[in-house]
């Protein structure tokens, strides 16, 4: 990658909590993920709590190997480094989030689960999801929507709406006005077969309905990196972290607390 474009990326990912390299997987990789996501897809009860993920099946790259290449593939460790993310790790799987022809949308949520630990506040990366979607994806298949620069900033929507998956979000109704709102400061990320979406576990996000007649697969890896302000950091770094007691163990939470500052809260 060009260093101009991995730095217009990793600004991109910093400031508004995304971004999107093209062309990361091969059509051959791809034809194989395919595959043997349909097979391990098709092998498998889907329970109602699915609804709205379409299916939430973790798979462990010590389990199926085509998962364990997904998450050795080169041309993504090159693409992680050139954006300076050089540091972060796999969780040791991808999950199977697929939703079928006619599934619903997914809801408004975030995926931070340690809102009480004063690292919410890093202004760089720390928590980041990897996706692939192995189709074209488009508002009317189901494509991801983000609501840019939310993993730093509280907006009113973090107030209306409740936990993401297990914690909340499972239970919803579709009509719920607030969780499937039409956002206006959301974008649409309709992305190729292949292309990489890199995105901040703390963003607000959601996806549309799929209207098509195919089912739509994501292989979604969550990747951190040590709780430690990185080398490459030339920014400013928030008191609460300059602060933070690494002896002390916080307890999980969905829910942002007083580490997503508002506009305008003063520090
Ligand atoms: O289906 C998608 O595009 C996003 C899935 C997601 O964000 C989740 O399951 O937490
Ligand atoms: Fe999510």
């Amino acid at each position: 990658m060009l260093p101009d474009i991995a730095k217009e990326k990793r600004n991109q990912l910093i400031k508004e909590g995304y971004c999107v390299i093209d062309n990361v997987l091969s059509e051959e990789f791809l034809r194989e993920l395919r595959e043997e996501s349909d097979r391990m897809l098709d092998a498998i009860d889907h329970p109602p709590e699915w609804k709205y993920q379409g299916s939430d099946l973790h798979v462990r790259g010590q389990d199926e190997p085509v998962i364990e290449k997904l998450i050795n593939w080169q041309p993504a460790t090159d693409a992680l480094e050139s954006l300076g993310l050089g540091d972060f790790t796999s969780h040791g799987g991808f999950i199977i989030l697929s939703k079928p022809a006619g599934g619903p949308p997914l809801y408004w949520h975030q995926d931070w689960m340690k809102w009480n630990d004063p690292i919410s506040c890093a202004p760089w990366p720390q928590y980041i999801f990897l996706s692939y979607y192995l189709v074209d994806t488009s508002i009317e298949n189901g494509c991801l929507q983000i609501i840019p620069g939310t993993h730093l900033k509280r907006i009113p929507l973090h107030e209306r709406i409740v936990a993401a998956h297990a914690e909340g979000g499972y239970y919803v109704s579709e009509d719920d006005p607030d969780m499937f709102c039409e956002h206006p400061d959301a974008v649409d990320l309709p992305v190729k077969a292949g292309s990489l979406v890199i995105a901040e576990g703390r963003v607000l996000h959601a996806a549309r309905a799929n209207q098509s007649s195919k089912r739509r697969t994501l292989l979604l890896g969550w990747h951190e990196r040590p709780v430690t302000i990185p080398n490459n950091w030339n920014g400013h770094v928030p008191e609460e972290i300059i602060n933070r007691d690494p002896d002390v163990t916080y307890d999980p939470t969905r829910n942002p607390g007083l580490h997503l500052k508002s506009e305008t809260d003063s520090s």
